[in-house]
């Protein structure tokens, strides 16, 4: 396992526009490493907020070493606490998702509001302040229907973010959503894989025979540089969706964190679906047309999204070992969609399950082959695989900097 010197030493020594190092995807010492520089410290993607739909509903997620609990209390505030209660530190809720007007300790029972404030707890000796017990809490925000948390005492900023993102998804009817279906898998492979294989559609035409009925994997047709750099095809889309009323064009954050664009399906296609027709009879938000594509939202570490005018299809990414990785899909719809009438769960998502199968197995292999000591980092396509030098860029500059050895103190 390699310490923090070694790793720092790694990140370094590493070569521009090649694949990672075995030990960056493989070591013990590395994931730790990314839990604490990455994971524990920036703005993590948890659910969209229709995953918590009425006051009382609530949701856990694991962070590392971190239980987390997310609630929507009786004032309709998304709060994230620390799943960790203040008596002897029991795991609070064990559930994935439920409905409850408070949250009880299954041990002894200490009882806590939705906004974290211990509410009650038996037979506790005189001298015992409750209120010196409330639940910890995390920086939550809810921005534009995706929930975002932090773990860091003093989390990064998020307004240019917030700003961003609530303009670019009004459109998409986030706020008037349900979730028709979540899912939930296993990657065996580093997290830093799954982003990667994310990144890039390199592999699309050889993975993704459903997705590529409607996803073009042309990366001169997908290339953008900036709002007015970019194909010729997705310039004609912006132009024709901004008229409209749409915020479409290509937009990020100065390191590349978050990026925000509206890309054309093929052939006008209107949804992920393998007939290429919407998926859901009725539309979600206030797209003025059919075939208005799809509006991509990446923010690393851990999360991409689509947002198309019929469902929404968000994906947060939770790494688990080195060499294990959780990746939840949660497909979208209108509230008042009713299924079996406005739409068919398996029309709805078979297209990104398959996908998501596809993808499973090219990270299992890729982790496989990279755990050989034959394994030899090679060079990314700069055709094909900007996307992918870009996040590992960004990886590796970030890490780099937080690792950096902190100057001596002066004496
Ligand atoms: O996770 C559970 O089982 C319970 C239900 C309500 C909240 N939580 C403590
Ligand atoms: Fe939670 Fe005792 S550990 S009530
Ligand atoms: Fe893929």
């Amino acid at each position: 396992m390699l310490n923090p010197a070694e790793i720092y030493a790694e990140l370094g020594a590493r070569r521009k526009d090649y694949a990672l190092s075995h030990a960056l995807y493989c070591d013990e010492g590395v994931y730790n490493a990314d839990l604490e520089q990455i994971f524990y410290r920036e703005w993590l993607f948890a659910a969209p907020a229709a995953a918590l739909p009425k006051n009382g509903s609530f949701m856990t997620l694991q962070i590392g070493a971190y239980p987390v609990v997310i609630t929507r209390g009786n004032d309709g505030m998304i709060r994230a606490f620390h799943n960790v209660c203040r008596h002897r530190g029991q795991r609070l809720c064990a559930k994935e998702t439920g409905s409850s007007p408070k949250l009880v300790c299954p041990y002894h029972q200490w009882t806590y509001d939705l906004d974290g404030k211990l509410q009650y707890a038996r037979d506790m000796q005189e001298g015992f302040d409750p209120s010196q017990h409330s639940l910890k809490k995390l920086h939550c925000v809810d921005l534009g229907g995706m929930v975002f948390i932090c773990l860091a005492q003093v989390p990064p900023p998020i307004a240019e973010l917030a700003k961003t993102a609530m303009t670019y998804l009004a459109p998409s009817g986030l706020k008037e959503a349900k979730v028709a279906f979540s899912s939930t898998i296993v990657e065996n492979g580093n997290w830093k894989l799954v982003i990667e294989n994310n990144r890039e559609c390199y592999h699309c035409g050889g993975a993704h025979p459903s997705l590529c009925r409607t996803f073009s994997d042309n990366p001169k047709i997908g290339a953008m540089n900036g709002p007015t750099e970019a194909s010729d095809e997705i310039l004609a889309h912006w132009t024709r969706c901004e008229a409209a009323g749409l915020p479409s064009r290509f937009t990020h954050d100065a390191a590349m964190q978050w990026r925000l664009a509206r890309v054309p399906l093929l052939n006008n296609a209107e949804s992920y679906t393998m007939d290429t027709k919407a998926a859901v009879a009725k539309r979600m938000g206030a797209m003025p047309f059919n075939d208005a594509g799809s509006l991509l939202f990446y923010h690393y570490p851990n999360t991409w999204n689509h947002f198309l005018g019929d469902h929404a299809i968000t994906f947060r990414v939770l790494p688990i070992s080195a060499t294990e990785t959780q990746v939840t899909t949660t497909w979208l719809v209108h509230k008042d969609a009713v299924e079996g009438v406005d739409y068919e769960l398996p029309r709805l998502t078979d297209v990104w399950m398959h996908t998501n199968d596809e993808d499973r197995q090219v990270v299992e292999e890729n982790q496989k082959g990279i755990l050989s000591p034959a394994y030899e980092p090679g060079p990314y396509s700069t055709i094909q695989e900007e996307g992918v030098i870009q996040f590992v860029d960004w990886y590796c500059k970030t890490m780099t900097e937080r690792m950096a050895p902190k100057p001596a103190m002066a004496a």
